[in-house]
């Protein structure tokens, strides 16, 4: 595609949220998560059912990951035979113990993103400079989201079973239209500050196709629209969590652009993004109960100045 917009030309009359919660913030509209909206997802908690979202890191099936990210590496640093040798260690009493690294991409299995994760026009989230990422995000990293955590009241939108589909296919759209109706269907509202939580089950294609899932890879998901990201804004929604590896439709079918949601909801808006979760269980449960709100709580590991970060997020009812 030859006329494929900038993202400063395409978001350009696009609404940002820098600067509302002061010159130096770094967890964007996970300030609409007060403690009043903990108190609100606690209210959902009904059966004291635990769900957890996060993906198995090292699956021997594989890990579905960003192209151009590898699957991590597990290895056994010490195990039993380590202890065959004449070299072995010895410890008083004989113990012996094992011991294992893993070598992964922070954003290489169910993840945070960083609000400093992704830009265009040389700025971050709240009008930060671009320049502070380089060797490590001085500003808007995963640590100061990961310090505070995420605790409010999610809503699972199944658009897989609202679309009467195992899965929804290669670069298949929705717009919040589509989420709304999708929650009318399931007999919830989604409210102001909800945590929306969106199962497409995509990534079974990963698990059943192998490498030819990367053929044409192009998600499923949200497509951008002005009008979706004012629906953003109005509704507060401080964190957006899906099974897929982008959130988004990965090309915009509309513009040509690459993740222009990431651009408007993210670096402008401040909306956390939460990817690659395991949606299955949970939304087996909310198909059988009928109650689709939850507890949704997440705490993503605190790593120093990183782009994203591993998080097991749990959904209680
Ligand atoms: C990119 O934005 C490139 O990756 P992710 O899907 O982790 O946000």
């Amino acid at each position: 595609m030859t006329d494929v917009p900038t993202m400063d030309e395409l978001l350009k009359d696009s609404p940002k949220n820098w600067g509302k919660w002061g010159p130096d913030d770094e967890v964007g509209a996970l300030n609409y998560l007060t403690a009043e909206e903990v108190l609100r997802g606690v209210r959902h908690v009904r059966s004291g059912q635990v769900f957890t979202l996060q993906r198995l890191i090292g699956d021997p099936l594989g890990d579905p990951v960003w192209p151009g990210r590898s699957p991590a590496v597990k290895t056994m640093i010490l195990d039993e035979s380590s202890w065959d040798g004449a070299d072995a260690p010895q410890f008083p009493g004989g113990l012996h113990y094992a011991d294992d690294k893993i070598d992964a991409f922070l954003q290489g299995s169910t993840q945070y993103d960083a609000l400093g994760h992704v830009w265009y026009g040389g700025q971050i989230w709240n009008g930060y400079d671009a320049r502070s990422t380089v060797g490590g995000l001085d500003r808007a990293s995963v640590a100061p989201i990961a310090e505070r955590g995420v605790a409010g009241r999610g809503v699972l939108l199944d658009m897989a079973r609202f679309r009467g589909k195992d899965n929804l296919d290669k670069a298949e759209t929705f717009t919040h239209e589509d989420l709304l109706a999708c929650a009318k269907a399931q007999g919830v509202e989604i409210e102001p500050h909800d945590v929306l939580v969106i199962r497409t089950n995509f990534l079974r294609l990963f698990f059943e196709q192998g490498e030819k899932f990367y053929e044409g890879f192009c998600e499923p998901g949200l497509v951008y629209s002005p009008e979706l990201v004012s629906w953003f804004q109005d509704m507060e929604i401080p964190n957006l969590v899906t099974d897929t590896i982008a959130n988004e439709v990965t090309t915009d079918p509309n513009n040509g652009t690459a993740l222009p949601l990431h651009c408007a909801l993210m670096r402008n808006l401040g909306v956390t993004l939460t990817e690659i979760c395991d949606l299955e269980k949970l939304a087996e449960s909310c198909a059988a109960d009928g109650q689709y709100t939850f507890l949704y709580a997440a705490a993503p590991l605190k790593v120093h100045q990183a782009s994203g970060s591993p998080v097991n997020p749990l959904a209680i009812k």
